[in-house]
């Protein structure tokens, strides 16, 4: 399996994130793509390439150009203030409040975020543009006949909308390879969402399609960020009703809670007779996991490759979370091992 990296992610290293009422050091950070690298490397899963540069096209499809605009912007705006940190959004338009868009720096970052968890550095707009090339060459790949690719995308991807960031994310990689899918011919993309958390953004970007349907395993929003996305009975609306499907599992889900929802996952996708498929790989659902609580164990992740194999379908392998560094290697790279072993 051909893996598309590019080291363009170490641009992007927010300070902080508020966690137990203390600033901690970002749980995102770049040695996790660096693991995930050396790991594809030392288990020789096949060559690893840079990403082609697609330009804005692709990413405007998905973003908005107003979103995108701010956020390639955003940087300069408050370098000029001479502050030490990185940019953080402090205020959002929640109920009672109005939904304008004003003209500060602080007023539009509230407005085009969700949350305090995607920070703004220096290099963060060219981190996430090239991981969004990097998802577009891998998909390219598989547009060109492969069987699979992965992409090793950082920062991550599945919680940002269409004009919002969060959740560690700022462009959609996920969306944006499912929608150049759909550019290129193909008529039906499945995303399937394996990230411990809710993929919040993809959902919202997809909810009111049938072309591209979306099914996510994640812990339950009345426990788990993102807390206000994520329910079983978000079905979807309008002519995408019926094309959405959501698996919260609560606390404490192990290999068998996980797996039975990974089953009815694909008996879905089997139904739609998607295509493709993009898969968002979080193996932020690890035993170990320092912001997490599912209880899958290393091996689990090789029946995961292999159950999504048997879907029998090009399948796109997108990054998104994963914070046991020490282990994301080997789990992320388990589930494309898992796949690549099955006939
Ligand atoms: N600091 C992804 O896995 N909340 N994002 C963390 C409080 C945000 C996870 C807990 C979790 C976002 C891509
Ligand atoms: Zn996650």
């Amino acid at each position: 399996m051909l893996t598309i990296y590019s080291d363009d992610h170490h641009l992007h290293h927010g300070r902080c994130e508020l966690m137990d009422g203390q600033l901690m050091p970002c749980f995102e950070m770049p040695s996790r793509a660096d693991h995930v690298l050396e790991r594809v490397k030392a288990q020789a899963l096949g060559p690893v390439e840079a990403p082609r540069d697609f330009g804005l096209g692709p990413i405007q499809r998905i973003h908005s150009a107003a979103y995108l605009e701010f956020f390639k912007g955003a940087w300069d705006r408050w370098a000029k203030y001479q502050r030490d940190g990185d940019l953080l959004p402090f205020t959002w338009p929640a109920r009672t409040l109005r939904t304008v868009i004003p003209t500060s720096l602080h007023g539009q970052l509230g407005y085009y975020s969700f949350d305090g968890g995607a920070p703004i550095t220096a290099g963060t707009w060219q981190a996430a543009y090239s991981a969004a090339q990097v998802a577009l060459t891998a998909q390219a790949e598989v547009q060109g006949g492969a069987r699979s690719a992965f992409a090793l995308c950082r920062p991550p991807g599945h919680h940002a909308a269409g004009d919002l960031m969060g959740g560690y994310c700022y462009l959609n990689n996920a969306a944006i390879a499912a929608q150049a899918f759909l550019d290129q011919g193909h008529e039906k993309v499945a995303i399937l969402d394996v990230d411990y958390h809710h993929g919040n953004g993809t959902q919202s970007i997809f909810y009111e399609r049938n072309d591209v349907l979306f099914a996510s395993i994640h812990g339950h929003p009345e426990a788990e960020f993102p807390f206000f996305l994520g329910y079983a009975d978000e079905r979807g609306e309008g002519a995408g009703e019926g094309f959405n499907f959501n698996y919260p599992l609560p606390a404490g889900s192990g290999w068998d809670t996980w797996s039975a929802a990974l089953e009815q996952a694909c008996g879905q996708i089997r139904g739609y007779d998607a295509d493709v498929i993009v898969v968002s790989l979080g193996v932020d659902t690890f035993k170990d996991d320092p912001i997490s609580q599912f209880k899958l164990d290393s091996p689990d992740y090789l029946a995961m490759g292999k159950r999504i194999a048997a879907l029998g379908k090009p399948t796109l392998f997108v990054m998104e979370g994963g914070y046991a560094v020490a282990e994301i290697g080997i789990n992320a790279v388990n589930v494309l091992e898992g796949f690549q072993s099955a006939p």
